[in-house]
């Protein structure tokens, strides 16, 4: 069911602090109250035509308006065509092109925890970083980056690209989503976006205002955050729970430990298809900002025909699929450990690498047992 026209409804103030002054002008004239709000966030593709519930708020000349592929407003940098129907939103500028600020923002809805932002975007700069583009959460006055997307601003990006990121909120939370970006003023500059999306966790519900999905795949039981830790958000894929780190950089021993504090363990690649899962799913989601991931490969201390082996739940086993870098493993002694290296620019995709197992700066994925 489309919820979009229960836009009707209601009351409750959207609050402004005073350095919004100037965006009064463009706050929607139907305010909504924040349980409605979030059913409205549910899905917006722009095929509309209108923006809603998302609105500009832009205090420059430079404003987000709804575009159509067909009928771009600059001719010569049109956007990549988008994978599906033809409108999207557009950092739009004047006929001299100035340069600009631009905000899209939420009216305040209610998130609850394990809630999803995914949406599609494209960002171009004559210079490299020439343009920005982040997604802000804004609980009052205090503003939170979730994902800052300035890295894929170059001349010779022309795709359409997938962000997706956890709200992080421990309890059901009134905020705002908030788009800041900026727009040079050559005419190679370009900022757009696409299928904004809130995806709510599966386990939660809301009564009477989520209709619950069936599925046929089992999921297994898989918290937003591993042990509530906002910082170290966990998803589904396949039939296991994965929880990513962001900002541990333990060595392995730490790392292991850690995971196990959470009856999980570390990372084993048993098989290609596990592989591609977790590639595929880091591709998507630029919040994860490491290439280097602990997996539980080490070699063994003792036994007979030593050979790396994935260290989880005892006996430990041999790697029956294997991914090493070309050369590697360097290394077959008692003290190396292998992390998962997956490439930023994409270029040289994803392998295995062998490593001293006591150093530092890395993260680590934890796996359900
Ligand atoms: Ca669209
Ligand atoms: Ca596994």
């Amino acid at each position: 069911m489309n919820f979009r026209f229960l836009f009707v409804l209601v009351t409750v103030a959207v609050s402004l602090s005073k350095q919004d002054e100037q965006e009064k002008m463009f706050i929607p004239s139907l305010e909504i109250d924040p349980q409605s709000a979030r059913i409205l966030l549910n899905s917006n593709d722009f095929e509309s035509g209108s923006a809603d519930p998302w609105y500009d708020s832009s205090p420059s000349t430079v404003h987000w308006v709804v575009e159509d592929f067909t009928m771009p407003s600059e001719v010569n940098y049109p956007p990549p065509i988008p994978s599906s129907g033809t409108k999207y939103l557009r950092a739009t500028r004047d006929a001299q092109l100035s340069p600009g600020f631009v905000i899209l923002r939420t009216v305040e809805f209610m998130a609850l925890p394990g809630d999803r932002i995914t949406f599609k975007f494209w960002i171009r700069s004559k210079y490299t970083f020439g343009n920005t583009l982040e997604l802000i959460l804004a609980i009052g006055d205090t503003e939170t980056t979730l994902l800052t997307l300035s890295s894929y601003s170059t001349s010779v990006n022309l795709e359409w690209r997938q962000a997706s990121t956890l709200i992080p909120v421990p309890e059901p939370t009134v905020l705002t989503l908030a788009f800041y970006a900026s727009c040079g003023g050559n005419a190679e500059d370009a900022i757009a976006i696409d299928d904004i999306v809130l995806e709510p966790s599966d386990e939660i519900t809301t009564t009477g205002l989520t209709t619950v999905t069936s599925t046929t795949t089992v999921k297994p039981n898989c918290a937003p955050y591993f042990q509530g830790n906002t910082k170290v958000p966990c998803w589904a894929l396949g039939n296991k729970c994965y929880c990513f780190t962001n900002s541990n950089s333990d060595n392995w021993e730490q790392a292991d430990a850690f995971c196990r504090t959470g009856n999980m363990t570390l990372l084993s690649v048993e098989t290609e298809e596990e592989e591609k899962l977790i590639y595929n799913h880091w591709q998507v989601h630029p919040e994860l900002k490491s290439e280097k991931y602990w997996t539980s490969g080490k070699f063994p201390q003792k036994g007979y025909n030593r050979t790396y082996e994935w260290a989880t739940i005892e006996p430990f086993q041999r790697f029956t699929y294997t991914n090493w870098q070309s050369g590697k493993p360097g290394h077959s002694d008692f003290g190396y450990c292998v992390y998962f290296f997956m490439d930023f620019d994409f270029e040289s995709g994803f392998y295995w690498v062998d490593y001293l197992c006591n150093s530092f700066y890395l993260e680590y994925i934890c796996e359900s047992v």
